[in-house]
């Protein structure tokens, strides 16, 4: 494999191309940042609109109408030359692309609508009784032991079994599939000492992963034998149904996983929060777009123009990186109401976790499915969360959540 972005420390300081835009030394990526991003993101948007980091030669655009005007217009910010920092056009991918994140019309328009032909509404709705019993079980473990800890056996364990049974994936090596998500998101952001750390202790992940994808070792109910079966009928190819698995498996587990285990640390560090959404289940779904706009799992990818364009008076050249902070324009208060409050019975929908426009997260259903019913079902039987000391973070170079939470809970009584 070959990388062509500099290694750590020796990019060069790009100079500001172009007067009237702020330009900051500021690093997105740090490891200071991604500790607690909100604080950085307030100052970013309080620089202006579009800004430019001089570290990495991209501009950035933090502001909630900035954002979905760039997302909205994918004729002039496009996807084709990758959505991380690394431009496909000019750099060799780390893997060949996704047909469907990668991609722009007209090539992304039939992919598209083949895999949300797939994953639809109607197709789900056969899946929900096996999730619900899932979520149950796990729950009434957790409930038997009291101490348990709710990203290892819950926000983890989860998506793992029933996402992986919708796919239908093997059993056997399903703890790959973590670690390759982890090496995918890193490589969203720069060739850092994080990208190089994940790569380094990826081990056979990825060529599980390619293994995993082949029609032969798909059950014949999934997902995965769905993009092989419209394969067969002509409307993508077969290399191209292994794509889409893929797809899945990279972009399905560390989302879900991250954002259920966002939920419980929020949950658990907000009991009047919790209080509300225990004595009322129903409030699930509302409650995980809250966790969605509140401590979003994605916080940035990238596009790249595809000709010059003005973005918020700011002329922008062809070929250029922007780096898209939707976690911050959930967090902006240009549109938000106390953005800072972590708030279950606030209408926290239009918020840009899953993105917006035609590229808008095409799992964003399963994803709402999973998390609605995990959230409702501990409501259900959950009296009370106490996180036990401090959940540990995840570093990623994209996405934010927790790899462990120990915590206490205790049933409701009926
Ligand atoms: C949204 C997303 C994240 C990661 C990978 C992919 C998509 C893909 O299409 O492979």
């Amino acid at each position: 494999m070959k990388f062509t972005q500099p290694p750590e420390g020796e990019y060069e300081k790009h100079i500001v191309p172009v007067k009237g835009v702020s330009s900051l030394n500021f690093d997105p990526y740090a490891a200071e940042v991604l500790t607690n991003p909100y604080p950085h993101y307030e100052e970013l948007r309080e620089a202006g609109p579009i800004v430019w980091l001089e570290r990495y030669g991209v501009y950035v655009v933090s502001h909630y109408n900035t954002v979905r005007d760039v997302l909205t217009n994918p004729d002039v910010f496009c996807s084709s030359a990758g959505v991380g920092l690394s431009n496909f056009h000019t750099e060799k991918p780390w893997r060949q692309p996704s047909i469907i994140l990668e991609a722009d019309q007209p090539e992304h328009t039939g992919v598209r609508a083949v895999f949300a032909r797939i994953l639809s509404p109607r197709a789900l709705k056969k899946l929900t009784t096996t999730f619900e019993a899932e979520a149950e079980t796990m729950i009434d473990r957790m409930l038997e032991n009291g101490e348990c800890d709710g990203v290892v056996d819950l926000a983890h364990a989860f998506p793992i079994k029933v996402f992986g049974d919708a796919v239908g994936i093997m059993n056997e090596g399903r703890e790959h599939l973590l670690p390759y998500g982890d090496m995918v998101f890193n490589a969203f952001g720069p060739v850092n000492g994080r990208f190089k750390e994940c790569l380094a202790n990826l081990g056979p992940a990825t060529e599980w992963i390619y293994e995993a994808c082949k029609r032969e070792n798909l059950t014949d109910d999934g997902f995965g034998a769905a993009f092989y079966a419209a394969a067969d009928a002509g409307e993508i190819t077969h290399e191209g149904a292994g794509l889409l698995v893929r797809t899945t498996l990279s972009a399905g587990l560390d989302t879900t996983i991250f954002t259920m285990g966002n939920a419980l640390v929020n949950l658990g560090r907000h009991p009047d929060q919790w209080a509300i959404l225990r004595d009322e289940p129903k409030r699930a779904r509302a409650a995980l777009e809250e966790v969605l706009r509140y401590d979003s799992t994605f916080h940035s990818f990238y596009r790249t123009t595809t000709r010059e364009i003005e973005l918020e008076g700011v002329k922008l050249d062809k070929n250029q990186k922007v780096l898209v902070l939707v976690a911050s324009a959930n967090r902006d208060p240009r549109h938000w109401t106390e953005p800072d409050k972590f708030d279950v019975t606030r209408k926290a929908t239009g918020n840009m976790g899953f993105g917006a426009g035609i590229h808008g997260c095409a799992g964003q259903m399963i994803a709402r499915m999973e998390g609605e019913i995990v959230l409702r079902t501990l409501a259900t039987k959950v009296e009370t969360i106490e996180l036990l000391g401090e959940p540990s973070l995840h570093f990623n170079n994209t996405v934010r959540g927790y790899t462990s939470m120990p915590m206490r809970i205790t049933a409701k009584k009926h």
